[in-house]
């Protein structure tokens, strides 16, 4: 769609908003018009600036100061909101988490399409620890600054994942949020609703290979240490197929990340 037709869009939103028309509504008469769903999330986002979790100021700030750090924003993509941050994480903080992780790594899953069930799939071979929320002083320390980057509250967010690939360990491409088409997402959605985006937080530097790739849109994140890359997947019920994104293989050395995601509503 082109900036004008997204404009008149906009424009008719606004004219409905002010007839009291609720973002539902219109929601589903643009999706009876047959706009696809990126164009429907850019106009809910008019509609409701605040309703999910951004990057405040990526696209304008080189250095975004957080109450405790400052990060500074690397690249930035801004439909589909994709964000790339330099020294999220200090080199001590990533250590911590990495030793933290290694007595508790087990296969990474998948999530079935048909049951929702815990899968091991070889489309995913990383291994895997989970946290729960505020489960140590660190862990507490980056989830708040994670809520203080993307403005949405801790309670939202799933506890952190840490992740570790070996040579060869890949995430092939696939969506964070769950399909609501598929019968296995319903029981994960009812734990507070949709994944509407992931921080992944780069703990080391792989000698080769590891990237984050979207495919859909030509861009990848490089895993640096520290590094960060923020990526919206959702508005909502309305699901963004270019959120789509991959960890490519390991070639040489390995790869540890943390991953942040985040739901609509508070996770339980
Ligand atoms: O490790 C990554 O770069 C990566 C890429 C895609 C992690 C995930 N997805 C994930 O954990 O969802
Ligand atoms: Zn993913």
């Amino acid at each position: 769609m082109s900036t004008a037709d997204l404009l008149a869009l906009c424009q008719w939103a606004d004219e409905n908003r002010a007839r009291g028309c609720t973002t539902e509504s219109m929601i589903q008469a643009m999706r009876d018009s047959g706009h696809d769903d990126p164009t429907i999330i850019a106009v809910a986002r008019h509609l409701e600036p605040g309703s999910g979790p951004q990057i405040k100021g990526a696209g304008t700030e080189t250095t975004l100061a957080l109450p405790d750090r400052q990060v500074t924003v690397a690249s930035q993509l801004a439909d589909p909101e994709i964000v790339v941050l330099r020294d999220f994480l200090s080199a001590e903080e990533c250590a911590e988490l990495i030793e933290l992780a290694k007595s508790r790594l087990a296969r990474s899953t998948t999530v079935s399409r048909e049951t929702g069930e815990a899968q091991l799939h070889h489309a995913r071979t990383s291994d895997g620890a989970f946290f729960n929320r505020g489960e140590t002083q660190l862990i507490d320390k980056i989830e708040q600054r994670i809520a203080a980057l993307t403005g949405w509250p801790v309670e939202n967010g799933e506890g952190l994942q840490v992740l570790r690939y070996g040579i060869g360990g890949e995430y092939r491409p696939h969506f964070d949020y769950f399909d609501p088409a598929l019968p296995g997402s319903h029981t994960h959605l009812a734990r507070g609703g949709q994944r509407l985006g992931t921080l992944l937080m780069y703990l080391n530097t792989p000698e080769a290979g590891g990237h984050t790739s979207f495919p859909r849109v030509g861009m990848t994140a490089a895993p640096i240490a520290g590094h960060a890359c923020y990526f919206a997947s959702s508005w909502a019920d309305v699901i963004d197929p270019r959120s789509e994104h991959a960890s490519v293989p390991v070639t040489k050395g390995e790869k540890w990340v943390a991953t942040k995601w985040l739901r609509e509503r508070q996770f339980i």
